[in-house]
């Protein structure tokens, strides 16, 4: 739950502003763009400048989301007097300085006031002012308690932000997450005719050839431990060339496993272009993940976190096996 004090002081940033920059973590989710694009919709109803820059590009799936072309991928050249001339910088779904990439060591060095809107366990402080709620089923969810607190219409481009939050972060109303709130939510953009058969065809019915082959490789590396209790695979760098994939096409592959009979946590280990490894864990909700996640200097929500390794595969997926294992008691 978060203070009436602090969603005040949320609302007086926002009202203040003149020029605000928004921003999310590197991968973008749905939640992570949805609550972007949703922000920027309010802000600019509300008369104020704003830019979306992020340290990449918006995954193609989302693209439908972005009408207007709003979010950029930050160039320091175009965007970085942006970042000097803002004077309030909102930072959604991550409180980590790590996974805001570049964006977010100029946004450091910055004049900008700062405004953490997420639903993660909080990694840094890094805002004045730190609108986080653990028990949000998607940062959406506050930016949605924003839009109705300032009397802004959840129509239109909006709407479909919004949805599009509670929508992929609940995995369509199945995860752990999934609240009352979130169907409250769900239930009144409904009645504003957001368009949820478009959105939900745009984002689960896209499936390219490339994403089934890659699940097909992953459905064949697929591993089991503690007695088929915890399931894992790997997506190389060779496996996204040899189905001709791109690295975000890996995006919810990691729920595959955690669907399996009697699997509680289920873990993908993806082989990073740079030649690291990024490790997701979906849990079916029995056991707490995002401390694994912590220790291998990640975070996240208890029942979906993940981290990035610094090292090769064959070194990281070991140890990260030793500490799942013990998650079980052996
Ligand atoms: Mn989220």
């Amino acid at each position: 739950m978060i203070e009436e004090s602090v969603w005040q002081q949320a609302l007086a940033l926002l009202r203040a502003s003149r020029q605000v920059v928004v921003t999310s973590h590197v991968n973008l989710d749905g939640d992570a763009i949805g609550s972007e694009l949703a922000l920027a919709e309010l802000l600019s109803q509300m008369g104020k400048r704003v830019h979306v820059l992020n340290d990449g590009a918006v995954p193609p799936v989302y693209l439908f989301l972005d009408a207007y072309g709003r979010a950029e991928r930050y160039q320091e050249s175009l965007h970085h007097h942006l970042l000097e001339e803002a004077d309030l910088a909102v930072i959604l779904d991550i409180s980590d300085w790590a996974r805001l990439g570049e964006v977010g060591s100029v946004l450091r060095q910055c004049q900008a006031k700062r405004l953490c809107i997420d639903h993660h366990i909080v990694t840094d402080q890094l805002a004045e002012v730190m609108l986080v709620d653990e028990t949000a089923s998607c940062t959406g969810e506050l930016v949605f308690e924003l839009a109705k607190r300032l009397r802004v219409p959840l129509r239109g481009h909006l709407a479909a932000a919004l949805y599009t939050c509670v929508l992929t972060d609940t995995g369509g109303f199945r995860f752990s997450n999934t609240s009352p709130q979130a169907h409250r939510m769900a239930a009144e953009l409904l009645e504003n005719g957001v368009p949820f058969l478009d959105i939900y065809e745009h984002i689960y019915e896209q499936n390219s050839p490339a994403r089934l082959c890659l699940l097909a490789e992953a459905i064949k590396d697929l591993h089991f431990e503690n007695g088929g209790r915890i399931a894992w695979f790997r997506v190389t760098q060779k496996m996204l060339r040899h189905c001709r994939a791109s690295y975000w096409e890996t995006e919810n592959l990691a729920e595959m496993p955690r669907a399996i009979q009697g699997v509680e946590v289920a873990i993908m280990f993806t082989e990073t272009p740079d030649g690291h490894v990024k490790m997701s864990l979906r849990s079916k909700g029995r056991v707490v993940v995002h401390h694994l996640a912590s220790k291998f200097g990640g975070g996240g929500h208890p029942y979906a976190a993940g981290a990035r390794l610094q090292g090769k595969m064959e070194q990281v997926v070991p140890q990260v096996l030793s500490e799942a294992r013990a998650l079980f008691g052996y």
